[in-house]
């Protein structure tokens, strides 16, 4: 009798642990991302106070901590979905590793949830084309950001399972590190298409994702053409600079057009492959005639340019 009762204990104890366990296995799949204790990150952050850039849809900050480390920590708006589909999502973009990707390395939750990145010396794209006192970028520099970009999509589309799509390819979310080497810093959490847009990535449904496939690539159209002409794409940019490319008066008007930054120091021939590709990027986005592999190849190949 002593005897069923120490078992049936076991028992209940057995299955309290495993119920526990179990737990610890919802949990335990984000192991390739660290959390952040957010009493730390609002420490390091100077109380929220150390803001890269805010705008309404994000806001980054400079986290430096107690041990040296210094990192980028961005909140997380718009993604109201549960814990759970939080973890899987952070679980996916954990997993993806590239030199052309922002690393993610961890996460806080509190007030705001945080996502918390490698940091990057050298700020935005978008502040060394429009910001005076950086020292503008040379052509070469410009060139190996676009294969770098190319190169992260390339990885993206088609070597992660599920494909993630970067939604929002503009030179405010291009990153440089010290090394001018671009680091691609907006992947989604959330489908981008607007009956998706509440939708974590990872449920995104095929239709969702080959009309996102034909944004990625326009955006990657535009993104050259930023490079080229030094222009910003926000504020309406965006459309003036497709107008201008898909125009009939494009190629007299392309000497007013290039980035004044750049004076005569680039290649004629390379340029015009340059922008050969930006408008088949951009015709692309209705019309699949270009992927992303296509710039990629043709970049690396007629774009005469030592590989990064
Ligand atoms: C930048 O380049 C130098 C020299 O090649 C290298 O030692 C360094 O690790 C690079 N920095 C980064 C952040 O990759
Ligand atoms: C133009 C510019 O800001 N360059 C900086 C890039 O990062 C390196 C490393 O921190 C700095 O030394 C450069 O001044």
């Amino acid at each position: 009798m002593g005897m069923d009762r120490l078992i049936r204990r076991f028992r209940l104890h057995l299955l309290a642990w495993l119920h526990k366990s179990r737990h610890v296995l919802i949990l335990g799949p984000i192991l390739f991302v660290r959390y952040f204790s957010y009493k730390d990150i609002k420490k390091a952050t100077d109380g929220f106070h150390r803001i890269i850039y805010t705008d309404s849809h994000r806001t980054a900050y400079k986290a430096k901590f107690q041990d040296g480390g210094v990192a980028l920590v961005k909140e997380v708006r718009g993604f109201n979905q549960g814990k759970d589909v939080f973890y899987r999502e952070l679980q996916l973009l954990g997993r993806l590793h590239h030199r052309h990707l922002l690393q993610l390395r961890g996460f806080s939750t509190g007030q705001k949830r945080l996502l918390v990145f490698d940091n990057v010396e050298n700020g935005s794209l978008k502040e060394h084309l429009s910001d005076p006192l950086k020292t503008p970028l040379n052509w070469r520099t410009r060139l190996q950001i676009a294969i770098g970009v190319a190169a992260a999509l390339e990885y993206l589309l088609l070597f992660s399972d599920p494909p993630m799509y970067h939604f929002s390819i503009s030179s405010s979310n291009i990153m440089l590190d010290e090394n001018f080497t671009a680091k691609l810093s907006e992947v989604g959490l959330l489908c981008s298409c607007e009956d998706y847009l509440t939708m974590p990535h990872a449920s995104c449904s095929e239709e969702c994702m080959a009309q996102e496939r034909g944004n990625v690539i326009l955006q990657l159209g535009v993104l050259i053409l930023e490079l080229v002409t030094g222009q910003s794409s926000e504020k309406g940019g965006h459309a003036d600079l497709i107008q201008w490319i898909q125009g009939s008066r494009f190629a007299s008007s392309m000497h007013r057009m290039i980035d004044p930054d750049l004076g005569n120091n680039y290649d004629s021939r390379e340029l015009r492959n340059l922008l050969a590709v930006a408008k088949l990027c951009i015709k692309s986005r209705d019309k699949p005639m270009f992927s992303v592999l296509h710039v990629l190849h043709y970049l690396q190949q007629k774009v005469d340019v030592p590989h990064a």
